[in-house]
C-alpha cells in the first residue's frame, strides 16, 4: 500500500539528497495510521538511509497551559517508547523550532525532511521559513485530514454544503487502509538521549495554573481505547443524544484527534464498518470528515480566521451595523473567566470548561454566542472566546476551534437569519431554546460550582518510560 500522492506538497524544489531522512513530527504526534510517517519511512528504505523523528518543543505555543502540554509531552513520551522499539530514535529539540530544524538538518547531512500538515498560521511561517532556509529537499504530508486539505478544495468553501460532494467525491480514493510503520534497518549514525518526560515537564516555561484533567488519558493506547468504547456503547445513540449535554452523547475523541495521537482516518474505518448503526454512523461521520475538514479549509484559506476580517462579507456590515446597539449585560473578559455572569446556564459551562477541559459541543455555541451578547464589541467577543477556549479546551488551539468560533460570533459557514439588536442578522440563541432542548436545570446542578467536573489531576511524577504499548 503506496501513499496517495495527493497527500504530499512539496514545501521546495529540492531533489531528496543520500543522507539520512527526518520526520518533523508537529500535528500529528503518532506512529501508527500517520502517512507523514509512513512516507518518511518509504523514502528512507528506498535509499536505504537512516531515519529519525524530530519534535521542536515550543514554550508557550499559542497561550498552551500545563493541561496541553502534559497531554501532549505524555502522549508524545508514549510516542517516543514505540519509536524506539521500531530502532527510530526520536529527537526533541527545544528552542525556536525553524532554527532548530535548521541547524539539526545541517548539522546531521540530512537528505530529505518530511513534516505534516497544518493550516495554523504560525506553523505555515515555520514551514515557509525552514522550507527556505535549508538546502535539502522539504515536503510536506497532509496526515491529518482524510481527503488532504489542498486536494479537497482550491478555495474557502462557503459552508459544508460546498464542501460535502467534493469531499464524497474523492473520498474512496483516500479512505485507504494504512501500511505499518516497520523497524527500521538502517541504524541512526549518532546516540541519541532518551526522551525524559519529568525532565521535560519540569524544564516548560508554561503556565501552570491550569491542571491537567483526569477524563482524558494521554497516548495512543488511549485513544485507540476510548475509539473502541464509543464504537461499542455510543455510536449506535450518537444521532439521538450528541445534540443533549447531560447525555455524553458524543464521542470524546477531540483532545487526541486535536493533538494527533488518533488519525481521523482510523476513526472513519472503524466507525464505517458498524453499518447497523446507520443514521448515527452518517450523522458522526458528517461531523468527522466534512465539519472538521471544513475548518482545515477556512483556516487555509482565509489567513484571517481568528478575527472578524475572517467573516462573510454579509455578517461584517450587520455586526458592524448593530456595533452601538445596547448591551443588557456587559462583562469583562475576567468575569467571563470566573463564570459570574447573571446566566446560571452560561456559568455552569464555563466552569465545566475550567474544571473538566472540555464542553459539551451544543453548549459550545451558547457559550460563544452570550460572549458576543454579553461584550462591548465583536472584537472583544472574539479576543475572549479564542482566549478562554484556548486556555481551558483540551482540544483548543485547533482549526475546529477558529471555525466554531466564527460560526458562532460571525457567520462563518452559516446563513442570514432574522435581524435583532446586537446579533444583527447572526444565528442567535438563547436559554429559552436550551430548555426546550435539554435539562436545563439538571446541567446547572452537575457543573454549577464546578463539583462535578472531574477533579484538576495534580502533574504528578509519571514514569519516564511508557508502558512499551505500541498499538497495533
Ligand atoms: P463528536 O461529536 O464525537 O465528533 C467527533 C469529531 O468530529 C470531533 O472530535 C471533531 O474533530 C469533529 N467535529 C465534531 N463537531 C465539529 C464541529 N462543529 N466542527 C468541526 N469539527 C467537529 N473542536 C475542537 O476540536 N477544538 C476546539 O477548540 C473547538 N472549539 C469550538 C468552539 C465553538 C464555539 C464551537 C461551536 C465548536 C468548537 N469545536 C472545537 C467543535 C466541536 O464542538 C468539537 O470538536 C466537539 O464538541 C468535540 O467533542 P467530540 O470529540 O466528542 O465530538
Ligand atoms: N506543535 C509543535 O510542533 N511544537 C509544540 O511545542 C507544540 C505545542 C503545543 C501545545 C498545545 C497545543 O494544543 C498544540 C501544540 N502544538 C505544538 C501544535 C499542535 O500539534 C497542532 O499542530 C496545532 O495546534 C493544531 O493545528
Amino acid at each position: 500500500m503506496k501513499i496517495n500522492p495527493g497527500r504530499i506538497h512539496h514545501l521546495n524544489q529540492i531533489p531528496p539528497g543520500n543522507g539520512p531522512v527526518v520526520y518533523w513530527m508537529s500535528r500529528d504526534q503518532r506512529v501508527a495510521d500517520n502517512w507523514a510517517l509512513i512516507h518518511a519511512q518509504q523514502l528512507a528504505l528506498e535509499r536505504q538511509v537512516p531515519l529519525a523523528v524530530v519534535f521542536t518543543l515550543a514554550d508557550s505555543f499559542l497561550g498552551a497551559t500545563l493541561r496541553h502540554y502534559g497531554f501532549m509531552l505524555r502522549g508524545l513520551a508514549q510516542a517516543a517508547a514505540c519509536l524506539h522499539d521500531l530502532s527510530i530514535p526520536f529527537v526533541l529539540l527545544r528552542g525556536n523550532p525553524p532554527a532548530e530544524i535548521d541547524r539539526f538538518v545541517r548539522q546531521l547531512n540530512i537528505g530529505m525532511l518530511v513534516t505534516d500538515f497544518d493550516p495554523l498560521r504560525i506553523k505555515r511561517t515555520w514551514h515557509d521559513q525552514v522550507a527556505r532556509s535549508i538546502s535539502v529537499g522539504c515536503i510536506e504530508v497532509d496526515a491529518h485530514n482524510i481527503v488532504p486539505c489542498r486536494v479537497a478544495s482550491h478555495k474557502q468553501e462557503y459552508g459544508a454544503y460546498t464542501l460535502r460532494p467534493r469531499i464524497n467525491r474523492l473520498l474512496p480514493g483516500f479512505l485507504d487502509s494504512f501500511p505499518p510503520v516497520v523497524s527500521h534497518p538502517i541504524a541512526w549514525p549518532l546516540p541519541v538521549d532518551v526522551f525524559d518526560l519529568n525532565a521535560t515537564l519540569d524544564g516548560l516555561t508554561v503556565d501552570r495554573s491550569v491542571g491537567e484533567v483526569a477524563w482524558s488519558r494521554p497516548g495512543e493506547q488511549a485513544g485507540r481505547e476510548r475509539l473502541v468504547d464509543f464504537v461499542k456503547h455510543g455510536l449506535a445513540n450518537y444521532d439521538e443524544r450528541r445534540n443533549d449535554p447531560c447525555r455524553e452523547g458524543q464521542s470524546g475523541l477531540s483532545p487526541w484527534l486535536h493533538f494527533g495521537q488518533i488519525s481521523a482516518q482510523r476513526v472513519a474505518l472503524e466507525v464505517g464498518r458498524q453499518m447497523d448503526a446507520s443514521a448515527s454512523v452518517e450523522a458522526f461521520l458528517e461531523e468527522l470528515i466534512v465539519r472538521r475538514e471544513l475548518s482545515d479549509n477556512f483556516c487555509f484559506y482565509n489567513s484571517n480566521y481568528d478575527s472578524l476580517e475572517g467573516f462573510p462579507a454579509w455578517a461584517l456590515k450587520t455586526i458592524t451595523e448593530h456595533r452601538h446597539d445596547p448591551r443588557e449585560f456587559l462583562y469583562t473578559p475576567e468575569q467571563f473567566e470566573t463564570g459570574t455572569t447573571h446566566d446560571p446556564l452560561w456559568n455552569a459551562a464555563q466552569l465545566a470548561l475550567v474544571t473538566t477541559g472540555t464542553m459539551h459541543g451544543y453548549m459550545r455555541m451558547y457559550w460563544a454566542k452570550k460572549i458576543l451578547e454579553w461584550s462591548p464589541s465583536p472584537e472583544e467577543a472574539m479576543a475572549t472566546a479564542i482566549w478562554l477556549n484556548d486556555r481551558y479546551q483540551l482540544d483548543g488551539r485547533d482549526p475546529n476551534g477558529y471555525a466554531g468560533i466564527s460560526w458562532s460570533i460571525g457567520g462563518v459557514h452559516d446563513r442570514a437569519w432574522g435581524e435583532r439588536p446586537v446579533f444583527g442578522k447572526i444565528r442567535y440563541m438563547n436559554a429559552r431554546g436550551c430548555v426546550r432542548k435539554f435539562d436545563v436545570a439538571g446541567y446547572i446542578v452537575r457543573y454549577r460550582d464546578g463539583a462535578v467536573g472531574q477533579p484538576v489531576k495534580p502533574a504528578h511524577k509519571a514514569k519516564n518510560r511508557s508502558a512499551k504499548s505500541c498499538p497495533p
